[in-house]
């Protein structure tokens, strides 16, 4: 399904004259606020293409209908999505799940929704049909240099594939670890994930990034070889400068301070992207800002602030699995909670914070943190959407216009998404 410019066209007429309102009202509100819609305007959010049908958890998996069977109808859904935003310009593949067969055609296809193509991302954490050997005790830290020379071909496969698209990043993700004390030799494993890794960083093309995620539990319960911030900078470190650390929200123990955590990343240079999405008790893989929109808002701040210091470029991307919301629906909300958290920062009073800062008004600190995530900045996201020639309301138009009857009239209702 492709919408029409006149679809659009038609949903904004109706909506036109009650956003132009409440635009008034924050435009009263809010200084610069042409400047910040510009931004909000530019903001681009890649889509993973793990994201587009129906996920599950290890009980059970309740799909709905019309999901995207192929790479090109995952292509589309972005389309769609980006068609209703103007913010999803983008799309992260995942490999094996989804090969590009031929790789012109694709880009074409992707090109013609005016999506470009993020970091590629590899997979050594579960074995696929006819793989010669198991990753079931790790892929980069494993005991046995074949099974690790295995991971690294995938690695170097996978960018040969982003390479064909026009990516220019691999984020690499380790289920490593151990899920029994005794079972790992810590430093034999960091030092085989390292020399690994080394192999990879070695076939990056000079333009490329390397992106290093870290996780805290699971599937290993006893230690992950990438576990954390530190390790990941570690690894990132002594790989060299295309290196950096990816934070995933989910993947931090409870409680942990994630907006710390991207501040000093960025203060040394070495954050090279963010995984979103949102969760209560782990990785729980929950819509972005549908728990602790706050948290969200606090780490946009270090970005902002970190990014207007050092000038840094962050790879943004979804990374949430769906199991009860239409996923289109579902992504939906988290591209508009990352953009209203982008937003509530942009109209922090900086300025006034740091005052306040040097003058240890504690008071006055939380006054203006909270002044901005207060306001409702939702008109200025609308209004960025008009300017991109997206929806004023992308789920009322999503609905309006049967968008998903229109997939499974397409698709069928029995299609599934490859790699869930
Ligand atoms: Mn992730």
């Amino acid at each position: 399904m492709r919408i029409q410019r006149s679809d659009i066209e038609q949903h904004n007429h109706q909506h036109l004259e009650g956003h132009r309102k409440k635009l008034a009202f924050i435009a009263d509100q809010v200084a610069d606020t042409e400047k910040i819609i510009n931004q909000i305007a530019a903001m681009q959010i890649a889509i993973p293409s793990w994201a587009l049908g129906t996920g599950g958890t290890r009980f059970g998996r309740f799909a709905g209908g019309g999901e995207p069977g192929t790479l090109e109808q995952k292509i589309e859904d972005i389309g769609l999505l980006h068609a209703l935003t103007g913010s999803s310009g983008a799309i992260s593949l995942h490999i094996p799940w989804d090969i590009p067969k031929d790789a012109t055609a694709v880009a074409a296809l992707a090109s013609s929704f005016g999506i470009r193509f993020d970091a590629v991302n590899s997979n050594t954490f579960q074995d696929q049909k006819d793989q010669k050997l198991s990753y079931k005790f790790g892929s980069m830290q494993h005991v046995d240099r074949h099974v690790r020379k295995q991971a690294i071909d995938h690695n170097l496969q996978v960018i040969e594939y982003g390479k064909a698209l026009g990516s220019k990043a691999i984020t690499v993700w380790l289920s490593d670890g151990s899920s029994f004390p005794g079972q790992l030799d810590f430093r034999k494993a960091f030092e085989n994930t390292l020399e690994s890794l080394q192999s990879v960083y070695s076939g990056l093309p000079s333009n490329w990034k390397m992106f290093v995620e870290y996780k805290a539990f699971e599937p290993n319960f006893y230690s992950m070889t990438v576990g954390d911030w530190g390790q990941s900078l570690l690894y990132a470190q002594k790989l060299g400068n295309q290196a950096y650390a990816l934070v995933d929200l989910g993947h931090h123990l409870p409680n942990a301070n994630i907006e710390q955590i991207v501040s000093l990343l960025l203060m040394e240079g070495k954050l090279g992207g963010f995984h979103f999405n949102d969760s209560k008790y782990g990785d729980d893989d929950l819509t972005v800002g549908s728990i602790n929109p706050y948290q969200l808002f606090l780490i946009f701040n270090e970005l902002v602030a970190g990014m207007d210091r050092t000038g840094q470029d962050l790879a943004w991307m979804i990374d949430a699995s769906h199991n009860i919301k239409d996923p289109l629906e579902d992504l939906l909300q988290s591209v508009e909670a990352i953009l209203v958290a982008y937003a509530q920062s942009l109209i922090l009073d900086s300025r006034g914070l740091e005052q306040a800062r040097n003058e240890n008004d504690v008071v006055r600190c939380q006054e203006l943190l909270q002044q901005a995530f207060r306001t409702d900045v939702r008109p200025l996201i609308a209004e960025a959407r008009l300017k991109n020639g997206a929806a004023i309301h992308p789920i009322t138009a999503f609905r309006t216009l049967e968008c998903r009857k229109n997939l499974i009239r397409e698709r069928g209702t029995e299609t599934k998404a490859t790699g869930l």
